[in-house]
């Protein structure tokens, strides 16, 4: 759709993804948009495999370094995965063949927190940025873009590449213009000044993202879905998490500790977080406000049952049932939704005054209070930290949810010590199981040890686990966090030797 291309210089670019990927040189760095399945470009990433299959069969080395927001598609962590086209990814994906190339040590993975990832590019510690490959909605005559689905890093992607290759994607709703917030006031240090946000709904910056026409090489017309995957409907399981989350809320609010329409709510990916959205949906709560990273399913049903007023995120990630209710209907949610840049979702500063309740998932936690939310038995990847450590340290009140057990109860979510530490036992307030919720404000390692134990593991688990902590109590050298080192792991390396810990 040519309407879409609104500017002259740049609709004399049009070219066909297979050109666009030719531009792409060899060893380049690539900062591409998309954050969780949004907004991602759909043809020149497969495009670009191609050309790199292509090289491999000849026998030339060809790989690319692929920078994104988040996780993206098959079309494009898939397809470049699946060809090894990948020297270096970062910073969150969620892409099987991926993740099998990165656990197998062929293809390496930075694991950041999201909010990092623009102002690092731009300290100049990740390396040159060489090409930016943006999916757009459109346009506009003065060269401006219209952002999609999603916004990620892509104002940094723009500002620092060499060159820039647009996907113009006649599937995205023109109605998206208008409900992104592109700030451009991130100086560097010793120049920064306050981020002047100070209310979710805040507007503080321009609808458009800045592109200087001069660098873009390429613009390729694509009309292509989102990925936009299903989520599953909330089992027992997590529908007992949110419900023990809701009653957590009241009693805060009962306490005083929260206004009777909480604070900005985070919530993480997955169908927990899900089903905790949905269960706040159907709360008693009135007039919340979220600011977060993806706009779920769960939001979406809350603004359309009243009880959001407002949300701030920087990407949609809707099942495809909630992308039609939402597109079908945009400018009616256009005044309560408003997309960013990741650095300003997820920025410790805004979340802090904002004073968030950031709600994230969980591989395992341990007796302590730390949480892993990355790793498979100490080694190998799951996704990615994602913006759970940019919220959970900075938030009013940090919980993580998991069931108390994994593949059909050989694992137990609930470990001596956790296997890999993403949040540290300073940065988790609250851990909540489906067997119950522990609050862990105020309380020093060995008073957590035994809420943590009571209230949140698996009956199965629980006696092996205080016998842990009482024999801990014991012989640890140190009772500060009394562990055992010759047992800490016994349980993961139980399950790697048997299958179950
Ligand atoms: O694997 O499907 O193969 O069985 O991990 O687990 O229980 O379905 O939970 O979808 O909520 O994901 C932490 C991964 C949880 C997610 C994590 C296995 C389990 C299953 C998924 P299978 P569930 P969820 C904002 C915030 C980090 C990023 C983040 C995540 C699979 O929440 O990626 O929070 N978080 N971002 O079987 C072995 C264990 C296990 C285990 C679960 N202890 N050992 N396997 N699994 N526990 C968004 C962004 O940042 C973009």
């Amino acid at each position: 759709d040519r309407s879409r291309i609104k500017n002259a210089q740049l609709r004399s670019k049009i070219m066909s993804a297979e050109e666009a990927a030719k531009l792409i040189p060899n060893h380049a760095n690539i900062g591409m948009s998309g954050f969780t399945g949004s907004g991602y470009p759909k043809l020149v990433p497969a495009a670009l495999a191609k050309r790199i299959m292509d090289a491999h069969l000849m026998g030339d080395d060809f790989k690319v370094g692929l920078w994104t927001g988040a996780s993206t598609a098959p079309e494009l962590d898939g397809a470049l995965a699946m060809v090894d086209a990948v020297d270096l990814r970062l910073p969150y994906q969620s892409d099987p063949i991926s993740r099998k190339r990165i656990n197998a040590g062929e293809m390496e993975y930075i694991d950041m927190h999201l909010s990092h990832v623009a102002q690092l590019v731009w300290f100049g510690f990740l390396g040159k940025l060489n090409t930016a490959v943006i999916e757009v909605a459109g346009i506009r005559e003065d060269g401006s873009l219209i952002p999609s689905s999603s916004v990620g890093n892509n104002k940094t992607w723009i500002d620092l590449a060499d060159q820039v290759i647009l996907e113009v994607n006649s599937w995205q709703s023109l109605d998206l213009e208008g409900m992104h917030d592109i700030y451009y006031g991130t100086e560097l240090p010793p120049h920064r000044l306050p981020i002047p946000l100070v209310n979710v709904g805040d507007r503080i910056g321009e609808p458009y993202l800045r592109c200087d026409p001069n660098k873009v090489v390429a613009v390729v017309e694509t009309d292509a879905p989102d990925r936009n995957s299903p989520f599953s409907a909330p089992d027992p399981s997590s529908r007992a998490i949110a419900g023990h989350i809701m009653e957590f809320l009241e009693h805060e609010v009962k306490k005083g500790r929260l206004p009777p329409n909480l604070l900005p709510l985070q919530s993480g990916v997955g169908n927990i977080a899900n089903a905790v959205l949905d269960e706040l949906s159907q709360s008693r709560f009135e007039g919340l406000t979220s600011y977060t990273e993806v706009l779920q399913d769960g939001m979406l049903k809350m603004i359309q049952s009243g009880k959001l007023d407002m949300v701030s995120a920087t990407a949609f990630s809707l099942s495809p049932d909630a992308l039609q209710t939402l597109m079908a209907d945009l400018p009616r949610y256009k005044d309560k939704i408003i997309l960013r840049p990741q650095e300003i979702s997820n920025h410790p500063e805004v979340i802090r005054r904002l004073g968030v309740i950031a709600m994230n998932g969980l591989i395992e936690a341990d007796i302590f209070g730390n949480v892993n939310s990355t790793h498979i038995m100490g080694s190998g990847i799951m996704n990615g930290i994602g913006g759970s450590g940019d919220f959970a340290r900075n938030a009013f009140l940090s919980i993580f949810m998991t069931p108390s057990t994994a593949k059909g109860g050989a694992i137990s979510a609930i470990v001596p010590m956790v296997s890999h530490t993403d949040h540290t036992e300073h940065d988790v307030q609250v851990i909540v199981t489906e067997q119950g919720l522990a609050d862990l404000r105020g309380l020093s390692p060995k008073q957590r040890a035994k809420v943590v134990i009571e209230r949140c593991a698996h009956p199965d688990y629980r006696p092996a686990l205080h016998e842990y902590f009482r024999r801990g109590v014991h012989y640890a050298p140190g009772k500060q966090t009394p562990h055992l080192l010759e047992d800490a792991f016994s349980w993961h390396l139980r399950y790697l030797q048997t299958g179950h810990m």
